[in-house]
């Protein structure tokens, strides 16, 4: 498959090349590909970096966007990055952590804020991205961005409240291993699967449940089989920009320029857009689904969850050494510098005051 696939992207990048040197001042097509469909926060966030590259390069450089599938799942795409077949992807720590172990620290559960404009700071601290800009470089990408997607939402065909309702449901997880030790840790049997294989494993009742933010939930048309949705707010699903590190050094100093203007410019823009797909997509789900239980559990079932998370900090340490301490390190400080920032002085910042979409 792999095979096959390169030899496909390969002859697209050949046939694209010769049709574009019939243009005059033209530079070159860079590729991105996301992980998601048309319409999602990814689609958006590629939609608009080709806006602003081909407009900012006056058309001289062309932006391509590959939605999900087009070009293979989430490793496969990672893997056409390192390979210099495609120039820019997004990247999930909850795939890409298979190959950069210490990005799983933002599968960590209770590690952000609850408060989402803090989380929104904290990802775009400068302090926190020069921490894993090595680990992307030492694995030949070079890192653009880190933002939220939005709030992580179960979706299952049982009630959970408490872990121990989580005993017997196998929920599906992203691929990464400390996925799986995040949701065995709450006493579920975690089922790693790609993306595309999720709708038809609920259907066809190999898995219980799965989360993602609503946004996905909507366009995978996960609400449709599944009884219960569930806030437990516990962790935001956070993703990454990447680009080929040859491709990116190989740039005129204006080019790179061009990239990181662009990058930092969508960051405040993609925040906006989540919250907004986010909002509305819960509406649609509502509509679709009136009879669809929906649970926010209470301060004191998060507790028992926070609680049976906590271990998985450890596991994530002895799992990922001294880069991934180091990187936790760096995301709690990016937090807590955040919530200084936004804590209004000499006011009380308790638990919860900004509350995930209802
Ligand atoms: O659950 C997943 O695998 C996917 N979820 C989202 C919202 N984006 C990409 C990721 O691969």
């Amino acid at each position: 498959m792999r095979d096959w696939l390169l030899i496909a992207v390969a002859a697209l990048v050949f046939v694209a090349g010769v049709a574009g040197c019939r243009a005059p001042g033209h530079e070159g097509t860079w590729r991105f590909a996301i992980e998601e469909n048309q319409g999602s926060v990814q689609d958006a966030y590629a939609q608009r970096f080709k806006q602003l590259v081909e407009e900012r390069s006056h058309g001289a450089i062309k932006v391509v966007v590959y939605t999900y599938g087009a070009l293979g799942t989430s490793d496969q795409i990672t893997e056409l990055v390192h390979d210099g077949s495609i120039q820019f992807a997004m990247a999930s720590p909850g795939h890409l952590g298979k190959v950069i172990p210490p990005v799983q620290v933002f599968l960590l559960h209770f590690l952000l804020s609850p408060d989402e404009e803090v989380n929104n700071a904290a990802l775009s601290d400068p302090q926190l991205k020069a921490a894993l800009d090595p680990l992307y470089r030492a694995k030949d990408f070079k890192l653009l961005s880190i933002y939220t997607e939005g709030w992580q939402v179960w979706t299952i065909k049982k009630p959970v409240r408490t872990p121990a309702d989580f005993d017997g449901v196998k929920m599906r997880v992203m691929t990464t291993p400390l996925l799986m030790a995040a949701y065995r840790a709450y006493g579920a049997s975690p089922t790693p699967l790609p993306y595309s294989e999720v709708y038809s494993a609920l259907q066809l009742n190999m898995i219980d449940g799965q989360v993602n933010p609503l946004f996905a939930i909507e366009e995978m048309s996960f609400y449709e089989v599944a009884d219960y949705m569930i806030f437990p707010h516990s962790a935001e699903f956070v993703t990454t920009a990447m680009t080929n590190e040859d491709f990116y050094d190989g740039l005129s100093p204006e080019r790179q320029k061009l990239v990181t203007g662009v990058v930092h410019d969508l960051q405040g823009y993609i925040d906006g857009v989540q919250r907004r797909f986010n909002d509305e997509r819960l509406d649609i789900i509502k509509k679709k689904r009136p009879d669809l239980h929906i649970i926010h559990l209470t301060p004191d079932q998060r507790d028992k969850f926070r609680q049976a998370s906590m271990p998985v900090r450890e596991e994530f340490v002895d799992d990922t050494g001294l880069a991934g301490k180091r990187v936790l390190t760096q995301l709690e400080a990016a937090v807590a510098r955040a919530e200084q920032r936004a804590a209004p002085a000499g006011g009380d910042d308790d638990d919860g005051h900004v509350a995930p979409p209802m």
